[in-house]
C-alpha cells in the first residue's frame, strides 16, 4: 500500500484500532484517503473539525438475528446487518447484500463506498448498506420468502423513505425486493413505494432500474473513449460475472457494437469468441437461475469453460470486472496490460487490489473506479425515489438519457476535480476527492452531529 499524508496516517491508525479484522473496510478507507493529501492542504478547515475521522465512523451500525424455518421444518438462524453510515446528504441510501462471506466488514467497506458514490450522482442520498450472510442459491422460492420476511420483521423499524432506503447487491434481486416490499406494507400498513428501490415496473419500480449498473458503467466507459476519439466499434471486451451488472453491461456493450468474450460465475469462466449469446445467458441466469457449465453446454463447440486460472487471462481491449470486491489482482493487471487493454471499468465495487490499479496507473490504462464507474445503479434508484414521491412513472427512453447524463456528469466532475487538484487523467483520485469535499462540505454546515 502507498504511504499517506502524514496529517491522515493517525486518521487511518485510529480506524484499524476501533474495527479490528475488518479488512476490506481498512482497504477502502485506505484507498479514500490515499487520494486525500491534496485536500487536506489545501482545505485546514476539514481537520479542524474532524470531518475526516467523524466520516470514518458509521452514524449508526444495527446487527440482528434472523430466524427461519427450511422446508424441511428445520429452523435456522442467519445474522443481518445494516450500516446507516452517513446521512449529511440525504436518506441512508444503499443495497443489501446476500452472500455467504458477508460479515460486518464488508457491509462497513460498501457502506462507506457508497457515501462518496451517492454524493457523486449529484442526487440527495446519503450512504448506508445491509444485508445477511444467507446465501439464496440453493434455496426454494419459498424458504427465500421466508428469510427475506424474518429480515424484514427486523429491518422495518429502521428504515423508512425519509430514513433509509435500501436496495439490491448481490444475491439481492427483484424476487427478493419483491418479498422484503410486500412485508415492509404488511407490518406497516402503508403503501410506502419509496422505501426500497428495485421494485417491479408494475408496482412502484422504475424503467431502467434493473440494468442501470451494467448500462452506466458503459455509459461511462463510453465518455473515456470519447476522450481519446474512439468508441466501442469492433472493440474486444471480457466481463467478470454473469449476474445483475454484468448481463446488462454485456448487452450495453453489444448495442454499441462491441464484442463481449468472455464472462464468469464463482465456478469459473466461459470464452466465447464470436460473442456471448446474451439471450441464451439471460435464460441460464435469470430463468433458470443456473450456472455458466449450462451456458458452455448449451453452446455447443462456440463456447469454451474454464473451471482454474483466471478470467482475466483472456486478451481483451476492455476489462470490466462486475462481480465482487479484490477478483483482479496484481498479477491479473499485469497480465491485462501486458495483451494491450487499455480500458478498466469497475462495475462491481472494489473489484481490483491496490496493486492492480497501481499497475494500470503506471501502465496510463485508463482506470474508472467503482464509485463513479457503478454509481448507475443507485442514481437510477434515486430516479425510482423521485417517481414514487411524485406518484409518476418515465418511459424507458426518458429514464435512459437521465442515466446517460448522470454517467457523463460523474465521469466530468472526476476529471475536472483530477485536474484542479493536480492528479489530471486520475479518475480514482477525482472521484475520491470530489465526492469526498461535496459530504465534507455538507457535514461542516450541519454543525458537529
Ligand atoms: P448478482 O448476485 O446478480 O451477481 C453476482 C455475480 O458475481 C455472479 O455471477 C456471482 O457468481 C459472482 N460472484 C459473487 N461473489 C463472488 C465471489 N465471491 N467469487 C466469485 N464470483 C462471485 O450481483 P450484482 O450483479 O448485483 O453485483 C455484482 C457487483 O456489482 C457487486 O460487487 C455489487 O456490489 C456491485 N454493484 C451492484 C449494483 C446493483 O445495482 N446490483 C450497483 C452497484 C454495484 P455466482 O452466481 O457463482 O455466485
Ligand atoms: O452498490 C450499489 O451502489 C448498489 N448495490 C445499489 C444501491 C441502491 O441503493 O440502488
Amino acid at each position: 500500500m502507498s504511504v499517506l499524508d502524514e496529517k491522515l496516517i493517525p486518521v487511518y491508525e485510529e480506524v484499524l484500532r476501533r474495527n479490528p479484522g475488518e479488512q476490506e473496510f481498512h482497504q477502502a478507507v485506505h484507498e479514500v484517503l490515499d487520494s486525500l493529501g491534496p485536500v487536506v492542504g489545501k482545505h485546514p478547515e476539514y481537520a479542524d473539525a474532524e470531518v475526516i475521522r467523524r466520516i470514518c465512523e458509521p452514524e449508526r451500525q444495527i446487527i440482528f438475528r434472523v430466524p427461519w424455518v427450511d422446508d424441511q421444518g428445520r429452523v435456522q438462524i442467519n445474522r443481518g446487518f445494516r450500516v446507516e453510515f452517513n446521512s449529511s446528504l440525504g436518506p441512508y441510501k444503499g443495497g443489501l447484500r446476500f452472500h455467504p462471506s458477508v460479515y460486518l466488514g464488508i457491509v462497513k467497506f460498501l457502506g462507506f463506498e457508497q457515501i462518496f458514490k451517492n454524493a457523486l450522482t449529484g442526487m440527495p442520498i446519503g450512504g448506508g448498506k445491509g444485508g445477511s450472510d444467507f446465501d439464496p442459491k440453493g434455496h426454494s422460492d419459498r424458504e427465500v420468502m421466508r428469510f427475506c420476511q424474518s429480515f424484514m420483521t427486523e429491518l422495518y423499524r429502521h428504515i423508512g423513505e425519509y430514513t433509509d432506503v435500501p436496495a439490491g447487491d448481490i444475491g439481492v434481486g427483484g424476487r427478493e425486493i419483491g418479498y422484503l416490499f410486500g412485508q415492509y406494507k404488511r407490518i406497516t400498513n402503508r403503501y410506502e413505494s419509496g422505501v426500497l428501490t428495485g421494485k417491479g415496473f408494475t408496482w412502484g419500480g422504475s424503467q431502467v432500474r434493473t440494468e442501470a449498473t451494467g448500462y452506466g458503467t458503459v455509459f461511462f466507459v463510453r465518455e473515456i473513449l470519447a476522450t481519446r476519439g474512439e468508441d466501442f466499434a469492433d472493440r474486444s471486451v471480457v466481463v467478470s460475472g454473469s449476474g445483475n451488472v454484468a448481463i446488462y453491461a454485456i448487452q450495453k456493450v453489444q448495442q454499441f457494437g462491441g464484442r463481449v468474450i468472455a464472462c464468469s460465475d464463482s465456478g469459473g469462466y466461459v470464452v466465447d469468441e464470436n460473442g456471448i449469446d446474451l439471450e441464451l445467458l439471460r435464460e441460464v441466469k435469470e430463468v433458470r437461475r443456473g450456472r455458466l457449465t449450462e451456458y458452455a453446454d448449451l453452446r455447443g463447440d462456440k463456447a469454451r469453460h474454464i473451471n482454474d486460472g483466471s478470467i482475466w487471462s483472456v486478451p481483451c481491449d476492455i476489462a470490466l470486472p462486475c462481480a465482487t470486491q479484490n477478483e483482479l489482482n496484481g498479477r491479473d493487471a499485469d497480465t491485462l496490460i501486458k495483451n494491450g487493454c487499455s480500458v478498466v471499468a469497475e462495475g462491481a465495487n472494489m473489484p481490483c487490489t491496490p496493486e492492480a490499479v497501481k499497475a494500470f496507473s503506471a501502465a496510463k490504462v485508463a482506470f474508472a473506479p467503482g464509485k463513479a464507474a457503478n454509481a448507475g445503479g443507485v442514481a437510477t434508484s434515486a430516479l425510482e425515489m423521485q417517481q414514487n414521491a411524485s406518484r409518476d412513472s418515465w418511459s424507458f427512453e426518458h429514464t435512459q438519457e437521465r442515466l446517460a447524463d448522470i454517467m457523463r456528469n460523474i465521469h466530468d466532475r472526476c476529471l475536472t476535480t483530477a485536474e484542479e487538484y493536480g492528479v489530471p487523467g486520475n479518475y480514482a483520485a477525482g472521484a475520491n476527492i470530489s465526492g469526498f469535499t461535496q459530504v465534507a462540505d455538507a457535514m461542516l454546515a450541519l454543525g458537529v452531529i
